[in-house]
């Protein structure tokens, strides 16, 4: 049975983290209350293995009264069966929205790889700040005194070499052509001429290297500089004009009451 929300969820993320993106944005969207917990890298590792009991470490975690649920399309079916609020999968586009969703949560990894491949050597200093914003004085200490272990071992989970990177890049970019060639039909909205979950995930998981001012860490001038040789081989493409529109269109306030933007401004 749909309830409106009255009992408090707990939605942890890493700040940084477009999947995490995706669903803040679809609970604010949504007017659904929430408490964000920014995790630590290495230090999420844990929690999430206790909370999620998947036997994966993966954020976000949505954590309700009665269960966690962990990975982003599994959190939306909580949302969609239980919320009455949650207007973002209407059921005749249902179908429809839900392979978008799948199309551009399919290609997260490879933006974070694409990402990293560009950012670890020369952002590593911010890097390690992105990591450590949320961070208690010790974890901060272990991740900033570990960090090139923590790096090669970042190196190693995304395979990050030159051929798995160059494959990344053509499937962004393949993507990017498919949302191009669908607004270029449709107009802005991806599915039914509605603003759905399609949308949100399309422009989140995208989000890393379209950089809109509306996301308080891609908006940030030591995240823009660090990844700009990273991003460069997208820069001017339509579907990140796309991105920033949806953002500037239908982001407003980014809740959960976690995210420090001062912090990572400098
Ligand atoms: N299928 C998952 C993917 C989430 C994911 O890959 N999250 C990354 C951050 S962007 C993560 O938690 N990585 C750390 C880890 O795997 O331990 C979802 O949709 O939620």
């Amino acid at each position: 049975m749909k309830h409106a929300q009255s009992a408090p969820l707990t939605l942890y993320t890493f700040a940084m983290s477009h999947y995490s993106e995706k669903i803040r944005w679809t609970l604010d969207a949504s007017h659904i209350a929430f408490t964000e917990v920014c995790m630590t890298p290495v230090f999420h590792m844990a929690p999430a293995l206790a909370m999620g009991r998947r036997g994966q470490t993966t954020l976000p975690i949505l954590k309700t009264p009665k269960e966690a649920i962990q990975d982003s399309p599994r959190i939306v079916d909580w949302l969609a069966r239980t919320q009455t609020t949650f207007a973002l999968l209407p059921a005749d586009l249902a179908t429809e929205v839900r392979a978008v969703e799948r199309r551009f949560d399919a290609i997260g990894k490879d933006v974070a790889r694409a990402l990293y491949a560009g950012g670890f050597g020369h952002a590593d200093a911010q890097i390690r700040d992105l990591w450590t914003a949320h961070a208690s004085p010790l974890q901060a200490l272990v991740v900033r005194v570990g960090y090139p272990l923590i790096r090669w071992g970042f190196r190693q989970k995304l395979q990050i070499h030159a051929q798995r990177t160059a494959l990344a890049q053509q499937r962004i970019n393949e993507a990017m052509d498919w949302l191009e060639e669908r607004i270029a039909q449709q107009g802005p909205n991806l599915v039914g001429g509605r603003f759905t979950v399609a949308d949100i995930t399309a422009a989140s998981l995208l989000a890393p290297i379209a950089c809109p001012d509306e996301h308080p860490v891609y908006s940030a001038a030591s995240y823009r500089e660090g990844m700009a040789s990273a991003m460069r081989p997208w820069l001017g493409r339509p579907a990140l004009t796309w991105v920033r529109e949806v953002y500037a269109r239908h982001r407003g306030t980014v809740g959960g009451g976690a995210l420090h933007p001062t912090a990572l401004a400098a």
